[in-house]
């Protein structure tokens, strides 16, 4: 969408990394190898309770509100910076974690590292169910951590 990627690149974000993204929805996908489903088991996600679009909000007390979502296959959840004073980061890269189960992706999912600069905001649209660790670079060690559910879909 030209939305999005408008948002993105205003945002400062690489777009590369969005299309990525974007491209692990396009083919048919593993089905045979996913894992359960997790709306049953985690936070009470179910496709009935899930939202199609959510704002997180990147905080000046060093959280991610709130810090866990709901959302359905092909939802976006939009971080924004609500601080004047803090860079946020929106990440879920292992590589970057100072501790691997912040930073984790269901089968078949890819990260992400969206640099969020104080007042900015930037998107991502989620195309494959599951259950998605994240956490902000600069302040992981102070617990700003998130979740990101993901159910539904066929
Ligand atoms: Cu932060």
């Amino acid at each position: 969408m030209i939305t999005r990627t408008a948002a993105l690149r205003a945002a400062g974000v690489a777009a590369t990394v969005g299309s990525i993204f974007w491209l692990a929805g396009c083919g048919p996908g593993p089905t045979a190898h996913t894992s359960p489903k997790p709306s049953k088991v985690v936070a009470g996600c179910t496709a009935s309770r899930a939202q199609s679009q959510v704002t997180v909000d990147a905080t000046s007390a060093f959280r991610f509100v709130p810090a866990t979502v709901c959302l359905l296959v092909g939802g976006t959840v939009t971080w924004t910076n609500t601080t004047t004073n803090f860079d946020h980061t929106s990440t879920d890269e292992p590589s970057l974690a100072a501790s691997g189960s912040d930073a984790t992706v269901p089968s078949g999912g890819h990260g992400w590292n969206l640099k969020l600069p104080s007042g900015r905001s930037a998107h991502l649209t989620f195309n494959k169910a599951g259950v998605y660790h994240y956490f902000c670079i600069p302040h992981e060690t102070l617990g700003m951590l998130g979740v990101v559910v993901v159910v539904g879909g066929s």
